[in-house]
C-alpha cells in the first residue's frame, strides 16, 4: 500500500490516488508529541471507563461478549465524543498538517461532526471483534456521500492487532442491494463479490501515520490478536457545501467549523 512522507500539501499524484483509491497513507503526518499525549489520556480513560463509551458488547459483532454482564462484557471498543475529553484534540483538529490536505481534498471550508467518527477506536486483545466490510455512509444522511474519514494511528497497526483493510476504489462504485446483508455489510460468502474481495489492501500504520479514506470506501478489520491494546483517533470531515439532512442522526449534534 502507497505511503508518503511527511507533508501539509498534497501532491497532484496523492490528490489523484486519493480519487482513484478512495484513500491515502500519509507516513508520519502527526507529531509523536500528540500521539504520546493522546495514547496515555486514551489509555486513562479506557481503564477508568471515563465519558461515552461504546463497548463491544453492544455491537454483538463476532468475537465480541454476549452482553455487559459476561466475561469481558466491559471491553471498551471505542472512546466517542473525543473532542470534549481534552483540549488536545481541539489542538489537533486545527493542525495544517490535517486541515491542508482535507480542504484539498475537500474545499475551503472544513466542517467536522459531532455526530459522527469523533473518537479514539480502542482494540482489546481480548474480546474485540471483527468488523465486516461496510461503508460508513451506510447510516450517515447528508446532501452527498463526499465525506474524508482522518484515521491516526496511535501506535503500530498490523494484520496482527486488527489493522484497517479497505477495497480500493469502491467509494465510486454502485452496489446491489443483494451484495450487502441486512445490516448493509458486503456478503462475504456470495460468489460476485470474491473478486472485489480479493483486491483488499491492508493499512499498517506506525504511531503518526495518517490514513485519509473516503466514507464510501469499503473497510473492515479483524479483532486484536496481538497481546496489546491498539489505539486509533478517528475523525470525519465534510465541506461546508455538504449539510446534513435535517432531522437526521447525521444532525443530531452541532459541528465543528474548522477552516
Ligand atoms: O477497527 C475496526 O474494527 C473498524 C472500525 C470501523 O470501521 C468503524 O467503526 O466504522
Amino acid at each position: 500500500m502507497p505511503g508518503f512522507q511527511l507533508t501539509e500539501f498534497l501532491t497532484d499524484i496523492q490528490l489523484e490516488q486519493f480519487q482513484d483509491a478512495g484513500y491515502l497513507i500519509l507516513r508520519e503526518q502527526v507529531p509523536l508529541s500528540y500521539v504520546d499525549s493522546i495514547r496515555a489520556l486514551s489509555l486513562r480513560h479506557l481503564h477508568g471507563e471515563v465519558g461515552d463509551i461504546e463497548y463491544e458488547a453492544e455491537l454483538n459483532y463476532p468475537g465480541a461478549p454476549e452482553s455487559l454482564e459476561s466475561p469481558g462484557g466491559r471491553t471498551v471498543r471505542r472512546l466517542r465524543q473525543a473532542v470534549s475529553r481534552d483540549p488536545v484534540f481541539l489542538h489537533l483538529l486545527r493542525e495544517p498538517f490535517l486541515l491542508q490536505p482535507l480542504q484539498q481534498l475537500l474545499g475551503e471550508h472544513i466542517v467536522m461532526p459531532l455526530a459522527h467518527h469523533n473518537c479514539v477506536m480502542t482494540k482489546q486483545p481480548e474480546y474485540s471483534s471483527d468488523t465486516g466490510w461496510h461503508q460508513d455512509t451506510r447510516y450517515w444522511s447528508f446532501s452527498t456521500p463526499e465525506l474524508v474519514n482522518a484515521w491516526i494511528a496511535l501506535g503500530r497497526e498490523d494484520s496482527e492487532n486488527g489493522c484497517l483493510q479497505l477495497l480500493p476504489g469502491t467509494h465510486r462504485q454502485q452496489f446491489f442491494a443483494e451484495q450487502l446483508d441486512e445490516a448493509r455489510f458486503l456478503r462475504s460468502d456470495l460468489p460476485q463479490n470474491q473478486l472485489l474481495l480479493a483486491s483488499a489492501v491492508r493499512a499498517e500504520l506506525n504511531p503518526g501515520d495518517l490514513l485519509l479514506f473516503h466514507a464510501r470506501c469499503f473497510h473492515s478489520a479483524t479483532r486484536n490478536y496481538s497481546s496489546e491494546c491498539k489505539l486509533s483517533a478517528v475523525f470525519t470531515f465534510r465541506s461546508a457545501a455538504n449539510p446534513p439532512i435535517p432531522g437526521s442522526r447525521s444532525a443530531a449534534l452541532p459541528e465543528l467549523l474548522l477552516s
